[in-house]
């Protein structure tokens, strides 16, 4: 039974973003803050385990050894106020202790001082949008775009497509559901600030290599930051119930070595400075109604901290 709930939970997690199999604890991440959720984990869950056992072992022992076919007969008295202070007393401090390491996560997160690069991010029913607004203090022109499923994975999971969500691959790596076509391109080693909204309704931009999930609430912009440490790819998926296309709105981010980066930051920007290259590409942008996102860039830099 045990065994059989194990194997359900392993296999419950197979279609989220970066599991590794029989991975049953969070994943440490890929970013200089990952380690702080992590660890927090590890302490809330060693801190319930603890009481866990305590609590069914007495439970146990008074059920096993105090039981009445034993002759146990039980005591008459109703309040110990020692008891009762010391039960009241060790839990508060547990929760204080508990509060003030999560309050030290949640700080250092929501510190976006220094940023060197800032992305803004628009969840759409159903794709994400990505726009650059600057980078290392610069003002970047004219770079964003839509990042929706892949194609390989949308027509696999049309009614009756007939084709086989495990042929969809990159490399080794079944991606179906979780394969964008344009991927968030960043540099590793820079401190990124992310300035999170809707366009439409709630969605939540999630990709937990990175610790932490934000939502991309229409009207509101949401910051928050990553430094990622580890060049590599990232996947995520949307974590606010959108609508019907909620599970086929995958994140994938892309993170180079900052001279790849520069590289890919160049060739986006000639290729929107080239106003001849523009109607060769229009029928992926004409088809993401690029015209009225592009008036929304506008809003984003309005925080105004720059690193
Ligand atoms: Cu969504």
């Amino acid at each position: 039974m045990a065994w059989a709930t194990l194997a359900l939970a392993s296999f419950g997690s197979a279609a989220q973003a970066a599991p590794g199999p029989w991975q049953l604890n969070m994943q440490r991440g890929a970013s200089t803050w990952s380690p702080v959720p992590y660890h927090l984990n590890n302490i809330s869950l060693g801190v319930c385990v603890v009481i866990g056992v305590l609590v069914f072992g007495a439970m146990f022992i008074a059920m096993f050894r105090f039981r009445k076919s034993r002759g146990a007969v039980a005591e008459k008295w109703s309040h110990n106020t020692t008891l009762e202070i010391v039960w009241t007393t060790i839990p508060v401090i547990i929760l204080i202790v508990l509060a003030y390491l999560a309050t030290g996560g949640l700080t250092s997160w929501a510190d976006t001082t220094g940023s060197q690069m800032t992305v803004k991010i628009t969840g759409y029913q159903w794709k994400w949008r990505y726009d650059y607004i600057s980078y290392l203090g610069k003002p970047i022109d004219k770079v964003g775009f839509m990042s929706k499923l892949d194609s390989q994975s949308d027509q696999t999971r049309q009614l009756g497509s007939g084709m086989d969500p495990y042929a969809v691959k990159v490399g080794t790596e079944n991606t179906y559901l979780l394969n964008v076509d344009k991927p968030l391109v960043v540099p590793v080693d820079t401190k990124i600030r992310f300035l999170i909204t809707g366009g439409d309704v709630i969605h939540s931009w999630w990709v937990p290599a990175l610790g932490w999930k934000l939502d991309a609430i229409p009207g509101i912009v949401n910051v928050a930051w990553t430094n990622i440490t580890t060049p590599g790819t990232y996947r995520g998926q949307c974590a606010e119930l959108c609508g019907q296309d909620h599970g086929f709105m995958p994140i994938v981010v892309v993170a180079k070595s900052k001279a790849d980066f520069a590289k890919w930051l160049a060739a986006q920007e000639t290729q929107s400075a080239a106003p001849a290259a523009a109607p060769a590409a229009a029928p992926a942008a004409a088809s993401t109604a690029a015209a009225p996102q592009t008036a929304q860039i506008a809003v984003a830099p309005a925080n105004g901290k720059q690193g």
